[in-house]
């Protein structure tokens, strides 16, 4: 049996796996990496002063791990410069916010080229390697340049963007070229597909074999669709834990007589959190009787806060909360409670089943595994209602959703009412379809999904492994 390595920027395998504190992709992987007696590589999220290549291995409950440390001036600019200064903009067609520096490209390419030198060594004959993310493209051509021959497969988290916006990154077609030195490419969503593909039909000239593969640049690759979803089993043993169920007693007691709408989101401006605030002031206004008999829960942990983008929008919602409560409270009612906290994952499990509504309203979202722990957290006899942002990935499957443009205030105002009054035998039929995609799309099946098709995948003549048949 071939061994699967699998490379991220950060590796997230739990130390403690019974602590239940890790997300499903990390478990998930996790459960891979010991069937197939794998590896999962990736940055230590050390720095030094100067790189050196060595290896930190670690055994992480039956999982092995290898880390290698950063350069304080790799991070600035391969992970916080071209990273997520550059590229998640970019992918989430935030063009005003992406920025731009030679000096970032060259530390994306210097790194990718450090963490391939590093990783080739530890390659074996038949080993498969899947890489994960926007932070990694260029890996598997540095990996070839090595002489590494093996199965090579990516895996996009994100949306892929329009070619209308990539093309205003410098050396884009640096970027998809080298793409096409992976075996197979995979995106969440047909959308996110058919955009690559549009680039490289009419940006690069290449075209389509009819197979699911593409042709340009003198190789070929493999490409497909693979939704990513959550650990089902997993996150309802969350919910049923007495972690979760003492959660949800608490809210479902600080909600009596009042209904609760919940987001969980990391502080990003591709959630649409703004947006999201000012859809649910346009609502108090719309709706003054609901007034004092709804409140929004809005958890939303602090990320990327060494980047500039991240500190503004954080200021912007703390000023926003801050004028709704201002605007609206009552001595007993607070409309908005805003926390800058994570929670453990049997907590959120029980605050989504204390929740009427789920609101899930990215601007542009590669996925979003929120929606779907939403759906599962729910009371099957007394479900609440899903909504969704329709440029979220989810919103592909999730069509029983009360899916909603977030960017007009009216319409989430709108949809916000709707799902509070929706009867009964309407959200039970709506939460069984939903929660039916759910577990069709679980993390598992999306991991085995994309490792058969990596094997399966017709080798270019480029890559060829010694040993394929
Ligand atoms: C990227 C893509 C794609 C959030 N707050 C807490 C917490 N979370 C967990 C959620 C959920 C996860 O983080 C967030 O996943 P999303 O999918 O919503 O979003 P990204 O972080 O942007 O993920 C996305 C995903 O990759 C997978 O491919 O779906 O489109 O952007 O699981 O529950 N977890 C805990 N405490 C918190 O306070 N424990």
């Amino acid at each position: 049996m071939s061994r699967l390595i699998v490379v991220s920027n950060r590796v997230s395998a739990p130390v403690d796996p019974a602590a239940g504190s890790a997300g499903g992709l990390a478990m998930a992987l996790s459960a891979a990496l010991k069937t197939y007696d794998g590896l999962w590589f990736g940055w230590s999220g050390e720095t030094v002063e100067t790189f050196t290549g060595e290896l930190k291995h670690q055994d992480r409950a039956g999982v092995q791990v290898a880390l290698v440390d950063l350069e304080a001036q790799d991070v600035e600019e391969y992970y916080n410069g071209y990273a997520n200064k550059t590229l998640w903009p970019l992918f989430h067609h935030r063009v005003d916010l992406s920025a731009y520096e030679r000096s970032y490209g060259e530390g994306y390419e210097r790194t990718n080229r450090r963490f391939a030198e590093v990783l080739a060594p530890l390659i074996q004959p038949d080993d498969v390697i899947w890489v994960h993310d926007y932070h990694m493209i260029p890996l598997a051509r540095d990996l070839r340049r090595l002489g590494v021959t093996n199965r090579i497969g990516f895996f996009l988290h994100t949306p892929w963007p329009a070619r209308q916006l990539l093309v205003t990154l410098p050396h884009h077609r640096r970027l998809v070229e080298s793409m096409f030195a992976y075996d197979l490419v995979g995106f969440h969503t047909e959308e996110w597909l058919d955009l690559f593909r549009d680039y490289v039909v009419s940006e690069a000239r290449g075209e389509l074999d009819g197979q699911g593969g593409l042709e340009c640049f003198g190789r070929r690759v493999q490409t497909g669709i693979f939704p990513i979803g959550i650990d089902v089993d997993g996150f309802l043993k969350a919910r049923d834990s007495a972690g979760g169920v003492r959660t949800y007693d608490r809210m479902a007691a600080s909600a009596a007589f009042r209904s609760m709408i919940v987001g969980v989101d990391r502080l990003d401006y591709s959630k649409g959190l703004e947006q999201r605030l000012l859809g649910y002031e346009q609502f108090l206004h719309d709706h003054a009787e609901q007034r004092g008999k709804v409140f929004l829960l809005q958890v939303t942990p602090i990320s990327r806060d060494e980047v500039d983008a991240y500190q503004d929008i954080r200021a912007r919602l703390d000023a926003l909360a801050g004028r709704i409560n201002g605007e609206y409270s009552e001595m007993d009612w607070q409309p908005i409670r805003y926390l800058n906290r994570t929670y453990r994952r049997d907590q959120l499990a029980g605050l989504y089943r204390a929740a009427r509504v789920g609101l899930v309203t990215p601007l542009r979202d590669g996925m979003n595994l929120v929606a779907k722990e939403y759906v599962a957290a729910q009371n099957p006899d007394d479900p609440g209602v899903l909504i969704l942002s329709r440029f979220a990935g989810a919103a592909e499957q999730m069509g029983e959703a009360l899916l909603v443009n977030p960017f007009s205030r009216e319409e989430l105002s709108d949809a916000i009412h709707k799902a509070l009054t929706l009867p009964l035998a309407e959200r039970r039929r709506k939460w069984e379809a939903l929660m039916q995609v759910v577990r069709d799309t679980d993390v598992a099946g999306w991991r085995d999904a994309f490792v058969r098709a990596l094997k399966a995948a017709p080798i270019s003549g480029n890559n060829a492994p010694a040993n394929a048949a």
